[in-house]
């Protein structure tokens, strides 16, 4: 006889036999929907991570999860020795979303940030005429992009990079959200790209000053380098637009989309460009066995229909609005700080009596609302976007009730 899983037994089978690269917050959930996760005993939770901005479009959505179910009984992975009866389309369909000439299918996040860079080297010496491995790629400090080797050589989290190295070369990394900093670095002529978030995720939710962008990109044309954004997080609604360059009406040169590309349903990446930046890598210079299969393409395209669909960019700007403002009427004085746009949200937590940000995350859970914490001190808020007003107003309750159980 089979015993029933139970939350115990489940987080000591995870502890027994799985690396320990995670300290999940103490919950087990076995069923999603919507806005809502179930764990093994049945509690329902408003989920307000969305699996890091993956799950946009609301746990199983029918479409999305249909979309996967058909195309998996019919082809689900050719490699692309051969062509597949889905890329074309799916291919076709991307591109014309977003407005670029070329797609080029990877899997997951980091594999689409390394990616960008390798078309950013590429199109360095080929194009912009850097003398061969002199170029260098700009990046900014609290980044994150990923756990791959060249990766974690960009970032500046010791917990993320130490005993890691030795690291790969041709980063420079400056200040996030520093104009000055960014013109200086461009003057080196071996700089072939900067590689930035449109808002910063892991850092904390860090929404640079407006028109900061906007400058950049510009500073970036000015001296014939490559704009690339990674909107792994920020892209597919989740800031209120469709993608967080739209707020400064920029067309990066390379956009990096991963995460809610396929509702969470599906490790489904993607690295679009124009031309003359993505024609620059031949065949066989880059690839990937899962990427671009037939599966992955389907799910893409009932994903991005979904948004447009449901309008979930709209809806994300105005209950984004509703939930920072409902937050802060909380009036918490364990609360220093609410920031974020559309449904990217994070609240700045000072300890009380002891009790941190993570203390909060376990008393949200029992009262049904997931979180978790970063750095700490910040807690993250960032529901499927489908939610609706009378469900933020539920959740900022459940936020207010947990927050004054350590008054
Ligand atoms: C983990 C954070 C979020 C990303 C951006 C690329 C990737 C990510 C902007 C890589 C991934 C994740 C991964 C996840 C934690 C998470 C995260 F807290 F670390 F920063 F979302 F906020 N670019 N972000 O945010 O994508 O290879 O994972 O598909 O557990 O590491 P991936």
């Amino acid at each position: 006889m089979i015993k029933k899983m139970t939350s115990k037994m489940a987080i000591e089978l995870e502890d027994r036999y799985g690396a320990h690269n995670y300290h999940p917050l103490p919950v087990v959930l076995a069923k999603g929907q919507g806005v809502f996760m179930w764990d093994v005993e049945g509690k329902r939770y408003y989920d307000f991570l969305s699996a890091y901005s993956a799950v946009n479009q609301g746990h199983c959505h029918p479409k999305i999860v249909n979309a996967l179910v058909q195309q998996a009984g019919i082809l689900e992975l050719t490699s692309r020795a051969f062509y597949n009866d889905v890329l074309g389309t799916y291919e076709k369909f991307v591109t014309e979303y977003f407005g670029f000439d070329k797609v080029l299918p990877m899997n997951t996040g980091a594999e689409g940030d390394e990616t960008a860079l390798k078309l950013c080297r590429k199109w360095a010496y080929k194009v912009k005429g850097i003398p061969e491995n002199r170029a260098k790629i700009i990046c900014c400090e609290n980044n994150f992009h990923g756990r791959t080797i060249s990766v974690i050589s960009m970032s500046t989290d010791p917990v993320a990079r130490n005993e890691f190295g030795p690291f790969t070369p041709g980063f420079v990394i400056i200040p996030y959200n520093d104009l000055k900093a960014l013109e200086k670095a461009l003057n080196d002529p071996e700089i072939a790209g900067f590689l930035v978030e449109p808002i910063q995720g892991e850092a904390g939710v860090m929404v640079p000053d407006e028109g900061y962008l906007k400058k950049a990109f510009d500073l970036c044309k000015s001296k014939n380098v490559l704009f690339i954004a990674d909107e792994v997080q920020t892209g597919i609604g989740r800031t209120g637009k469709l993608l967080a360059c739209n707020w400064e009406n920029i067309k990066p040169d390379i956009l990096i989309l991963g995460k809610a590309l396929s509702g969470g349903v599906y490790p489904v990446s993607a690295v679009l460009a124009d031309d003359p930046v993505m024609l620059t890598i031949k065949p066989g210079e880059h690839g990937s066995t899962f990427g671009g299969n037939p599966i992955a393409g389907k799910v893409a395209i009932a994903a991005l229909e979904v948004i447009k669909e449901e309008k979930l960019a709209e809806n994300a700007y105005n209950m984004g609005l509703i939930f920072r403002e409902e937050l802060k009427n909380i009036n918490s004085p364990m609360i220093e700080l609410v920031r974020g746009k559309g449904l990217l949200n994070a609240a700045v937590i000072k300890p009380m009596n002891g009790k941190t940000a993570w203390d909060v995350c376990l008393k949200m859970r029992d009262n049904g609302l997931l979180a978790k914490p970063t750095h700490d001190h910040i807690i993250r808020f960032a529901p499927p976007l489908i939610i609706n007003e009378a469900q933020i107003r539920e959740s900022v309750e459940i936020i207010k009730v947990s927050l004054k159980a350590f008054e």
